[in-house]
């Protein structure tokens, strides 16, 4: 199928036949496995982060950010899992991918996984999308290896999903990293895509406060960092600062550290319960950038009352990030939810 043909079917909000996935995949591993860990692109472009299958609010980015080819992407991932859209959110971007390559980029998120999207309503959702069968999650996660773990904005903006690992000084030390995995439960490609910042405000009277430095995640994988960590990658990297994802902001937006960590946050009342604001960055230069601030599409209204009537299956699959995923706790009790039927 011609991936203009594609894309009309996309936007308007339809399926795309199995065989036709399957070749997409297969396409897009192709272009992908020649691409480095970190890849290197200019402004202006617009930074877009969490998705998470709220597929109506990534038509509603193109349509206040400008349609792609016009603006230039950088998706810091987290297509999939917990909206009810991930299969649409992610097929448009793969055919956007393959249609204009240089146009729009997308790194790998903690959600890019087999193991997560288990436990989080993506591999339901092929499921009960493409007739019962896990073929569909299987090209999706097989894909979800080549991605990319970061770009690099001007020679001078980190840009990765979750953050900075004790396992990486220096940038070159991810471009040696064999990515094409499954993500690991630790090491650096881990951290890369599992770690937050930590605001040391509070502890600003202790000057060797703890949270300056790699701290233990809460989340059971990643670390958590202070600006000591911030200040000496920057320095030692040659970059002014860093724009990653990850974490839920109520305003669509966090910065830490004075602007040397941003976080960008781009799903509209979160799991259509949250109630919080989400924003695409327009970045023009390292000092021109603007937060284009948005709430959630109409469509997320309508589906949440017909949700909520039928079971409460939201609940079911809201989950905060801060809860230890690898525990056995949570393995045992994903297990059982995620046979949940949860699509009406
Ligand atoms: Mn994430």
């Amino acid at each position: 199928m011609e991936l203009d043909k594609c894309l009309e079917k996309l936007y308007a909000g339809q399926l795309l036949p199995e065989p036709t996935l399957r070749a997409l995949c297969f396409k897009l591993k192709e272009k992908l496995v020649k691409e480095s860990n970190v890849v290197h692109v200019s402004t202006p472009i617009t930074v877009v982060g969490d998705i998470h299958g709220q597929f109506h609010d990534l038509l509603e980015i193109f349509h206040i950010g400008g349609p792609v080819p016009d603006t230039n992407y950088l998706f810091l991932g987290d297509y999939v899992d917990r909206g009810l859209y991930s299969v649409e959110t992610i097929t448009l971007l793969i055919v956007l991918k393959l249609r204009y390559p240089n146009r729009i980029h997308l790194i790998r998120g903690n959600h890019e996984s087999r193991q997560i999207t288990q436990s989080y309503g993506f591999y339901t959702e092929c499921l009960n999308k493409y007739g019962g069968s896990s073929r569909v999650w299987q090209y999706f996660t097989d894909l979800f290896d080549y991605l990319v773990l970061c770009c690099i904005i001007d020679n001078e903006i980190f840009c990765v999903h979750g953050g900075l690992s004790p396992n990486v000084q220096t940038i070159d030390q991810i471009r040696i990293i064999d990515r094409i995995r499954e993500i690991p439960h630790d090491g650096a490609m881990a951290d890369l895509v599992w770690s937050d910042p930590e605001d040391d405000v509070t502890n600003r009277e202790d000057v060797t406060s703890v949270s300056s430095h790699f701290q233990v995640s809460p989340r059971g994988a990643g670390y958590t960092f202070g600006r000591n960590v911030v200040d000496k990658f920057l320095q030692l990297n040659g970059m002014s600062k860093i724009y990653r994802a990850h974490q839920l902001c109520n305003e669509g937006f966090q910065i830490y550290f004075d602007g040397l960590v941003t976080t960008v946050w781009s799903a509209p009342n979160y799991c259509y319960r949250c109630g919080n604001k989400a924003s695409i960055l327009e970045v023009y230069s390292k000092d021109e950038f603007y937060f284009n601030v948005f709430e959630e599409a109409p469509e997320n209204k309508l589906l949440n009352n017909s949700a909520m009537s039928n079971g409460n299956f939201i609940n079911n699959f809201f989950n905060d990030g801060m809860v230890d995923v690898f525990s056995d706790e949570y393995q045992a009790a994903s297990a059982t939810s995620r046979h949940v039927d949860y699509f009406l």
